[in-house]
């Protein structure tokens, strides 16, 4: 039998946490011959919660799930830790300007990524959820420099199952014949979905829709603002298809692309396509061997780069205040 795997995620008793665990624990992360323990990480007033389900856990019986330790200190939440999903975070509240939700959370990634590099095994992959990501991400980097940094990213993958759903929407043609999509950027609403490379039923997307102005005005910002409009919907924001996305970019990141596609994740850029060398932003990747590889070589029209610099720039910024409040 194999070695099981520790799992941590934190945010463990919130509402993604909630769809996410019991997928985990089922098989769906790392595939049905992989037994998983959890580490649920939460704060004191989420540990009774975390508790709960817990119990829930266990109630499912699960043949892969080998244990469930709950812990409110991230030195023990981390410690021995293969994969890791980051999912608890400051919310931004009324009257909170950006600075304050960039130090606040700062207040948490900070310290987990001392904790990861402190305490995670050797081949921790981790993956930020909570919010702002991708700058989530790049402080607990910051904070882990024993960790090769390739080994920390942020989730756009929701954003990029959005756009496929999106676009079979428009073509009619089912998301499995729609390859080679990309989200660049940052996971925001200046992310950008791009259509330019991407085949619906072998043909060329933006080709086979030919509107202009329904990339511009209808898909890139239903896309992008997608979040919002599912709060105002459900009343919640969106936890289930988040939870959904963290498994497929962990499942791809562990177990590959397949032949002839790529996916979308926010990872450390080597400085391709004029991202600046270290933030961590969205690329079109392949995962190879459990990394993930930036595609190269792709033609960047007028259209797509004027949106990839501006969400660029949001992320440059982002850094730069993470950089002037001494979080990174
Ligand atoms: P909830 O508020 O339901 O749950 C968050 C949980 O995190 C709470 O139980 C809280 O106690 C816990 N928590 C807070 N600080 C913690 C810390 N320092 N250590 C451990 N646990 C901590 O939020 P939920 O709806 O689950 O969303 C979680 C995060 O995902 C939010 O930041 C949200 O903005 C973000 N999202 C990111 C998405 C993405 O595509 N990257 C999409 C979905 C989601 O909006």
């Amino acid at each position: 039998t194999r070695t099981p795997v520790n799992v941590t995620v934190t945010g463990a008793a919130g509402q993604i946490g909630y769809a996410l665990l019991f997928r985990i624990a089922s098989g769906q992360l790392l595939g049905p011959d992989t037994p998983v323990k959890l580490r649920l990480l939460e704060i004191p007033q989420g540990l009774k919660a975390a508790e709960g389900t817990a119990m829930e856990l266990d109630d499912c019986a699960f043949p892969l799930l080998r244990g469930i330790d709950i812990s409110d200190d991230p030195n023990v939440g981390f410690d021995g830790a293969n994969v890791a999903l980051l999912v608890g975070a400051r919310p931004r509240t009324a009257g909170m300007e950006r600075g304050d939700l960039l130090e606040a959370n700062g207040g948490i990634f900070g310290p987990q990524g001392k904790a990861i590099n402190d305490h995670a095994a050797d081949d921790i992959k981790v993956l930020v959820v909570g919010n702002p990501a991708n700058t989530n991400a790049l402080i607990a980097q910051k904070h882990a420099p024993d960790v090769p940094a390739e080994r920390f990213t942020a989730m756009t993958r929701l954003d990029h199952n959005r756009a496929l759903s999106q676009l079979s929407k428009r073509t009619g043609v089912p998301v499995s014949e729609i390859r080679k999509l990309t989200i660049w950027g940052n996971h925001s609403a200046t992310q950008y979905p791009d259509i330019f490379h991407a085949e619906v039923a072998g043909k060329n997307a933006a080709e086979t829709v030919n509107d202009e102005k329904w990339l511009a005005e209808e898909f890139i910002p239903t896309v992008a603002k997608r979040g919002a409009a599912i709060i105002a919907a459900r009343g919640a924001s969106s936890a289930a298809s988040a939870a959904n996305a963290a498994i497929d970019h962990v499942h791809t990141w562990v177990n590959g692309t397949p032949e002839g596609d790529w996916t979308s994740a926010g990872v450390v850029s080597d400085g391709s396509y004029g991202v600046p060398e270290g933030l961590i932003s969205s690329f079109p990747v392949t995962a190879v061997d459990g990394r993930f590889e930036v595609v190269q070589g792709l033609e960047i029209n007028d259209f797509s780069r004027s949106r990839i610099d501006a969400s660029v720039n949001e992320l440059v910024e982002e850094r730069d205040a993470v950089g002037q409040l001494g979080l990174i």
